[in-house]
């Protein structure tokens, strides 16, 4: 399957959400009236873009439509696409991984795909023959630990890892030593998502950041925080409070295989102002996606 066909593909329950309300209100020979976008903020409402993004973009379309005098609704089809895309594209869309080693530390709650995504990302970077070493940050289950060695293996990335319970940072701190010894171009940090409370996760996500500035200043780093699509506005609670705790430079949604609620990725984009730099539509190493704006709403359209 080609690329664009993947998103698609990953996309299509949220299309076919917004498909059966898109066909008839862009069809042909219907005219824009008030009634068009009350039913058109509906239904990007309905597709998880969230009240305040929804109303953004029904604005931005009418003042399109004043300014280029559309009359038709098909025509403004294409400004909508227009708009959309201009809204989720925010920053640069790649990971910055300019220096040597370069460090990705990678947040959210429990469940939402963290490890999951690590170990598509390291596969991704693997095989672009980049030298990876995984930090088993979450030493809440050894599970994790277990989870992320799996990964190891499947992408060839190196891995390191304490004994269950171990601090996290003092994982990170063996971490960096053993990628400065080893030479690695990429250390990507698991972390826990499960701390009982937000003081006790920004005490512990602090503290990991304070041992990386103090051990590589220079490096590039990255907070990429993922989120699961599946829980629609939920996800966009979740990422606000992730970016006042802990700097988030960027973001990724899983699971939109398995979701209408797509729309979430343009909400969020357009209302932290942070970038969306991978969508997850599947379980497998290349499901999860580079963030291509253009591509991102072609695929919803
Ligand atoms: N369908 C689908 N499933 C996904 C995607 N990304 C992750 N998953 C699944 O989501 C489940 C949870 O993923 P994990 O990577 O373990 O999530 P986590 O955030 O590390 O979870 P904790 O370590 O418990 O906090 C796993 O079964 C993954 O296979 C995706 O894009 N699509
Ligand atoms: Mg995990």
């Amino acid at each position: 399957m080609g690329f664009f066909d993947k998103i698609k593909a990953g996309l299509a329950k949220t299309r076919d959400a917004l498909s059966d309300s898109w066909n008839d209100l862009f069809s042909g020979g219907s005219e824009i009236d008030d009634d068009f976008y009350d039913e058109l903020e509906e239904s990007l409402i309905l597709a998880d873009l969230g009240v305040e993004t929804a109303t953004r973009a029904t604005a931005a379309l009418r003042k399109t439509v004043r300014e280029k005098r559309l009359t038709q609704a098909d025509q403004a089809r294409d400004a909508l696409k227009e708009i959309l895309t201009g809204m989720v594209s925010v920053g640069e869309p790649e990971l910055n991984l300019s220096t040597h080693p370069s460090v990705i530390l990678v947040i959210g709650v429990n469940g939402v795909g963290k490890t999951t995504t690590i170990g598509k990302i390291a596969k991704q970077l693997c095989d672009q023959g980049k030298k990876v070493l995984l930090v088993a940050g979450d030493t809440f289950r050894a599970a994790a630990a277990d989870q992320l060695e799996i990964w190891a293996q499947r992408s060839g990335a190196d891995i390191v890892r304490q004994h269950e319970g171990a601090d996290p940072a003092s994982v990170v701190y063996d971490g960096i030593q053993s990628a400065k010894t080893r030479d690695a171009d990429v250390i990507i940090i698991d972390t826990a998502g499960r701390l009982h409370n937000k003081t006790n996760l920004m005490n512990e996500l602090n503290k990991i950041s304070r041992i990386v500035e103090r051990e590589l200043p220079s490096a590039s780093r990255e907070v990429l925080l993922v989120l699961d699509g599946t829980t629609g506005q939920n996800g966009l609670i979740q990422a606000k409070q992730f970016k006042e705790i802990a700097g988030v430079t960027a973001l990724a949604v899983t699971k939109l295989d398995g979701t209408a609620k797509g729309g979430i990725v343009i909400a969020v984009a357009d209302s932290l102002q942070i970038p969306v730099k991978f969508i997850g539509v599947g379980e497998k190493a290349e499901d999860l996606m580079p963030f291509v704006a253009a591509d991102f709403v072609d695929a919803l359209f």
